[in-house]
């Protein structure tokens, strides 16, 4: 298949067409993710996001790759809520340093009531700067995603992780079916997705194939496709995992931009264990976003000088968020009624 024939949007890839994807000669693969991406985007502006904990550890799921769960040691530091007014200053230093978009992630199997208030809160004070909002707190009810969704959260992050075959291998406390039912109640809400996987969890092949199906054939694709490199953290039960091959999750991020062509790819974690030169090969893959700042979540990321370093040498720029009037009005508005309103409690110091 040629770039011009995979234009249309599909939502019905089987697993053998995007197998041939992977088993293509590198050079035949880049060259067609890349027109692809050409059709869709402008090849040289990436999206940036930063991403900030705003409850950290001590997490009731078993996510074997996560440094914050509670069943592992991996000596985190677990930290209360944040204070509302401390979230929004990293905001502000974050629109300050050229972000667009803001996402803040919780280390909850899903929130608590009292949780909802306090987020709905933080969402309406970071959106009256200026900045597209994104969360990600676990599992959502329905009532709980139109919540957000009625206060602006622009995006929600739920991955899908893995495959559904591999899935039960990485996580036992929340099966495939509650992350699908998430992924649907943000969308019934209005909200954009934020959704994708790791790789380098000892998957094989297939597992990426299925995870990448399972994408692209939601009724409809993700905005954001989040490509996660593992992070061994020492104490996790991944944490001695091999080393991923490098050109397979080149490969990867590649195939997912020719099956979901007008998404934004965010080559996500692992980054700080990337030369340059394999971050550069992943955005001539297509991978057209980035979580931008020193920390991820609880990890780390390059520093932002090099980031902007290396935006300079490959002549990449920062993509703009472009408001709508009928956002500029509605952000005019937020920043009024915060101003106006009796201060609802800035700080708020329940331990999550
Ligand atoms: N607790 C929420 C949840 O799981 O939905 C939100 C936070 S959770 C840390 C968000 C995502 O980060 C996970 O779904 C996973 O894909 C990714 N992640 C977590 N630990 C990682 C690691 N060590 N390496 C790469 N990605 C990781
Ligand atoms: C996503 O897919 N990757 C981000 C974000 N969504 C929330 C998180 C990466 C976490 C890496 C491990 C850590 O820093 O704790
Ligand atoms: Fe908890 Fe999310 Fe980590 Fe899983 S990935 S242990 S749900 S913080």
């Amino acid at each position: 298949m040629n770039a011009k024939q995979l234009a249309t949007l599909r939502h019905d890839w089987t697993k053998e067409e995007i197998k041939t994807f992977f088993e293509m000669p590198f050079n035949d693969l880049m060259f067609l993710a890349q027109s692809i991406h050409r059709q869709n985007f402008d090849p040289n502006q990436v999206q940036v996001s930063t991403l900030l904990s705003i409850k950290t550890g001590a997490c009731p799921e078993d996510c074997k790759y996560c440094p914050q769960s509670g069943h592992y040691n991996t000596g985190l530091d677990k930290e209360k809520l944040l204070e509302v007014q401390k979230v929004v200053a990293e905001a502000k230093q974050a629109k300050e340093k050229g972000a667009s978009r803001f996402c803040m992630g919780a280390a909850w199997r899903s929130p608590s009531d009292k949780d909802m208030c306090y987020v709905l809160d933080m969402i309406q004070q970071v959106k009256a700067l200026g900045l597209e909002t994104c969360m990600t707190l676990g599992m959502l009810s329905g009532a709980q995603a139109q919540q957000l969704s009625d206060v602006g959260l622009d995006y929600y992050n739920h991955n899908l992780d893995t495959s559904p075959e591999f899935y039960g291998d990485i996580v036992t406390t929340r099966t495939y079916q509650d992350r699908l039912d998430t992924l649907e109640n943000v969308r019934q809400a209005g909200m954009k997705v934020c959704c994708g996987g790791i790789v380098g969890m000892g998957e094989a092949l297939k597992d990426r194939i299925g995870l990448l199906q399972q994408l692209a054939n939601l009724e409809q694709h993700p905005e954001s496709v989040p490509i996660n490199m593992l992070v061994k953290v020492e104490g996790t039960p991944l944490d001695a995992e091999e080393d991923l091959e490098p050109f397979d999750f080149v490969r990867t991020v590649a195939v997912a931009r020719i099956v979901m062509p007008q998404s934004h790819v965010r080559l996500s974690a692992g980054r700080e264990q990337m030369n340059e030169q394999m971050q550069s090969l992943c955005f001539l893959a297509g991978a057209n976003s980035i979580f931008y700042g020193e920390k991820l979540l609880t990890t780390g990321n390059p520093e932002a000088d090099r980031d902007r370093m290396l935006f300079r040498k490959l002549g990449i720029n920062p993509e703009q968020h472009e408001q709508s009037c009928v956002e500029q009005t509605r952000e005019a508005d937020l920043l009024a009624s915060l101003r106006n309103s009796e201060q609802t409690p800035l700080f708020y110091d329940a331990a999550g």
